[in-house]
C-alpha cells in the first residue's frame, strides 16, 4: 500500500478527497499519510469568495471566478452528499436552490465534521510534479507563500485538485484595442451593481452568460445583448435582454455582429469560459483537454492512462458537482488503497474511447446529464458510499432543463425532493427575481430584508 498520498486543491473536490480516507479510517482501513497543499488561505475552492479579481496578496492568479449575488445554478438536490445531508447540515429543509454563501458552508461543514482541516497545508501553492522513473515516485515542489520557503517532497500517489473554471479564455475581437469602456472575463466579475445604468455586451452562450446577463439586469443594468457563437441560449429572456449573433468588431462603442445589426454598448463581459491550466505539471502528466464531459487520457474520468497513480478530480465539465467528485474522489481512495485493481492499458484505453464515441453522439442535454449519471453510477457501484437515488437526480436535472425553458427567471423558485431523504424542499419566501439579498442569514431566516442593502438596492428593471 502507499505511503504518501499529494492531494492539490482543498476545493469541494480535493475535500471530498480527504474526507473519502477519513470515512475508510473511520472504518478500520490503514490509510496512508495524506498531505494536501492549497494555495489559497482558506478552503471551499471556488466557493470562497473574494473581492480581489487578478493577482492575489502574495501576486498569485486570483482562484475564485465566484461573485456577489450567485445562487446554485442547479438544483441542491442534485449535488447532495449522501453523507451528509442538507437537512443534516442546517437541521431542517431549506429551498432547492441556495446562495453561494450557503453551500460554502454545506461543503465546508462536511470537512469540519470530519475534521480534514489538519492535512491541508494552506497558502501553498504546488509549483511543479514530475515523476522519477528509478525511485517510482512523484517530487512535488511546492512553495509555501507567506515566506517564499521551496522544498520538494516524495509521493507515491498525486491527486489533481485544483479546479478548471478559474483561468480565463479571453478571446479578442477586432476594435477591442479602442473600445472606450471596460472590456473584462466573468472570472473578474464581482459586483453586478458595478453595470447599474450600463448597456452591456455579454458573449458566450453557456452558464456564465446567461448568469451574468440575469444579474446584471436584475441589479440595473440599462441593457444586456447576449451575442452567440455557435447557438443562442433561446430563453425568453425578460425584458432588457436580448440574444444576437456573433461579434464581428468593435468601432468606438458600436458592436457590429454577424446578422449586420449594431448597438452601442459601454462595457463588454466575456463570458467564453476556462482552460484547464495546469502549469505545475510535467509534460507527460498534464492533462490536456478543453471543457467536456469525458476528458482524454483519464480512465474512469479519473486515472492518468500513462501512469495511473496520477489521478485528476473534477475535470470534467459538470452537471453533476459535489456527488460527481465524491464518486470520484471514492474511487480513487480505494485505488490507492489496493482495492481496485485496474485494467492492462489497452483496455483501458479502450474504455476511455468507448465513452468518448458516445460523448460525441449526445444529442441535447438531456442525454449528456444521463450521460454523466451513467459515469458516476459505474463509479459508485464499486465503492461504499452511501446509496442514494440517482434515477431522482436524473429526473430532477431533467425537469430543471425544462423549467428554465419556461422561465429563465423562474426556475430557482422550483423545489425538488432530496434523493436521500425524500423530503420536499420548501419555498423560499420571495421570488428569485425579486430576491436582491443573497446572504444566508437571510436565506435561511424569516425573509426581513437588510435595511442597509434597501437603501443601495439599484433601481429595478421593469
Ligand atoms: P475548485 O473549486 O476550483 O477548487 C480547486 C482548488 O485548488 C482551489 O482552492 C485552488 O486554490 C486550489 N489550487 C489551484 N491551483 C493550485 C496550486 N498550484 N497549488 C495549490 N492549490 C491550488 N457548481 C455547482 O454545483 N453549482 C453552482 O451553482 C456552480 N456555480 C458555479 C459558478 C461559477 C462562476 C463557476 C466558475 C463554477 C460553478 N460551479 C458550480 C462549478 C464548480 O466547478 C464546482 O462547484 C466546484 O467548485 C469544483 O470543485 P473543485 O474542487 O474541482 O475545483
Ligand atoms: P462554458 O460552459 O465552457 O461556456 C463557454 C462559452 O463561451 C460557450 O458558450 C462558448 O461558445 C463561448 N465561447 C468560447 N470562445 C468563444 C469565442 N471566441 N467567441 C465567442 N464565444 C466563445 O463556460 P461558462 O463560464 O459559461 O461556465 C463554466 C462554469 O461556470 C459552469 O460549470 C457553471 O456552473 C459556471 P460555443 O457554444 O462553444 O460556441
Amino acid at each position: 500500500m502507499a505511503s504518501r498520498v499529494a492531494i492539490i486543491g482543498a476545493g469541494p473536490s480535493g475535500l471530498a478527497q480527504l474526507h473519502a480516507f477519513c470515512e475508510a479510517r473511520k472504518k478500520g482501513a490503514d490509510v496512508p499519510e495524506l498531505v494536501c497543499f492549497e494555495k489559497q488561505s482558506d478552503w471551499g475552492g471556488l466557493w470562497n469568495y473574494t473581492w480581489r479579481t487578478g493577482t492575489d496578496e502574495y501576486g498569485e492568479l486570483v482562484h475564485s471566478s465566484m461573485y456577489r449575488y450567485l445562487w446554485s445554478n442547479g438544483p441542491k438536490e442534485c449535488l447532495e452528499f449522501a453523507d451528509y445531508t442538507f437537512e443534516d447540515h442546517f437541521g431542517r429543509p431549506i429551498p432547492s436552490f441556495p446562495p453561494r454563501e450557503a453551500l460554502f458552508d454545506y461543503i465546508t461543514g462536511r470537512a469540519a465534521k470530519s475534521d480534514v482541516r489538519r492535512f491541508i497545508q494552506f497558502s501553498t501553492a504546488v509549483r511543479w510534479v514530475s515523476f522519477e522513473e528509478e525511485r517510482g515516485t512523484f517530487r512535488v515542489t511546492v512553495e509555501r507563500l507567506n515566506d517564499r520557503d521551496t522544498r520538494t517532497e516524495e509521493f507515491d500517489h498525486v491527486i489533481v485538485a485544483s479546479g478548471h473554471f478559474s483561468v480565463p479564455n479571453t478571446p479578442a475581437y477586432d476594435g477591442f484595442r479602442q473600445f472606450p469602456g471596460r472590456i473584462m472575463h466573468s472570472h473578474d466579475v464581482r459586483d453586478a451593481q458595478e453595470f447599474t445604468g450600463k448597456r452591456l455586451l455579454v458573449l458566450g452562450s453557456s452558464y456564465s452568460a446567461e448568469d451574468i446577463a440575469l444579474q446584471s439586469r436584475k441589479y440595473g443594468a440599462e441593457s444586456v445583448t447576449i451575442s452567440y457563437r455557435t447557438a443562442p441560449m433561446g430563453f425568453e429572456w425578460p425584458d432588457g435582454i436580448e440574444e444576437v449573433p456573433l461579434l464581428r468588431e468593435v468601432d468606438g462603442r458600436t458592436a457590429h455582429f454577424a446578422d449586420g445589426t449594431t448597438r452601442d454598448v459601454d462595457v463588454i463581459v466575456l463570458c467564453t469560459g476556462y482552460q484547464h491550466y495546469f502549469p505545475y505539471i510535467e509534460d507527460s502528466l498534464r492533462l490536456r483537454t478543453t471543457n467536456v464531459l469525458y476528458p482524454p487520457n483519464l480512465y474512469k474520468g479519473v486515472f492518468w492512462l500513462d501512469n495511473p497513480r496520477l489521478a485528476y478530480l473534477g475535470m470534467q465539465d459538470q452537471y453533476y458537482t459535489f456527488t460527481l467528485f465524491d464518486a470520484e474522489a471514492w474511487y480513487a481512495r480505494d485505488h490507492v488503497l489496493g482495492r481496485i485493481f485496474l485494467p492492462p492499458r489497452e483496455e483501458m484505453e479502450e474504455d476511455i474511447a468507448a465513452w468518448r464515441a458516445r460523448e460525441a453522439e449526445l444529442a441535447d442535454p438531456l442525454e449528456q446529464i444521463d450521460f454523466q449519471a451513467d459515469h458516476m453510477e459505474e463509479l459508485l457501484k464499486e465503492v461504499d458510499y452511501p446509496a442514494f437515488d440517482v434515477q431522482v437526480t436524473r429526473d430532477a436535472f431533467k425537469a430543471w432543463e425544462h423549467h428554465k425553458e419556461e422561465s429563465i427567471i423562474g426556475y430557482r423558485d422550483r423545489a425538488f425532493a432530496s434523493p436521500c431523504t425524500g423530503t420536499m424542499a420548501p419555498l423560499h419566501h420571495e421570488a428569485w427575481w425579486d430576491e436582491m439579498d443573497d446572504s444566508m442569514s437571510t436565506f435561511l431566516g424569516d425573509g426581513r430584508r437588510r435595511d442597509e442593502f434597501s437603501a443601495s438596492a439599484a433601481p429595478r428593471p421593469a
